[in-house]
């Protein structure tokens, strides 16, 4: 083991003992499994989904209407109309609450908790 290995390992096991930051970062995009919102019946489900930073969110059509997901507060793009079978999909970096409706049938109403 050379000097600098050395120092590397010390600095290593000096940090996981800190308890404060650890030693080594998790990677930005630490998500890699898309969450799924089926909209079934008129309704989100889940209506209210609470999420980890960086996860993928992605929506599904199964009822034989279109619908169209749109962000309350224009937090994200809205989708397009979609068909029965059609998926939109946001990725939610930041955390937040992000509430949404459907534009077309406004009294579907869900709410993404990103934490
Ligand atoms: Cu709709």
């Amino acid at each position: 083991m050379n000097a600098f290995r050395a120092v590397a390992v010390a600095m290593l096991l000096l940090g996981m003992q800190g308890g404060g930051v650890p030693a080594v970062a998790a990677p930005a995009n630490a998500v890699d499994k898309p969450v799924r919102i089926d909209i079934r019946n008129f309704a989100f489900a889940p209506a209210t989904l609470t999420v980890p930073a960086g996860t993928r969110v992605v929506w599904t059509n199964r009822d034989d209407e279109p619908h169209l997901i749109t962000s309350a507060g224009k937090q994200f793009d809205a989708s397009r109309a979609l068909d029965t079978g059609d998926t939109y999909a946001v990725t939610f970096a930041k955390p937040g609450t992000y509430a949404y409706y459907c534009s077309i049938h406004p009294m579907m109403v869900g709410t993404i908790i990103v934490q």
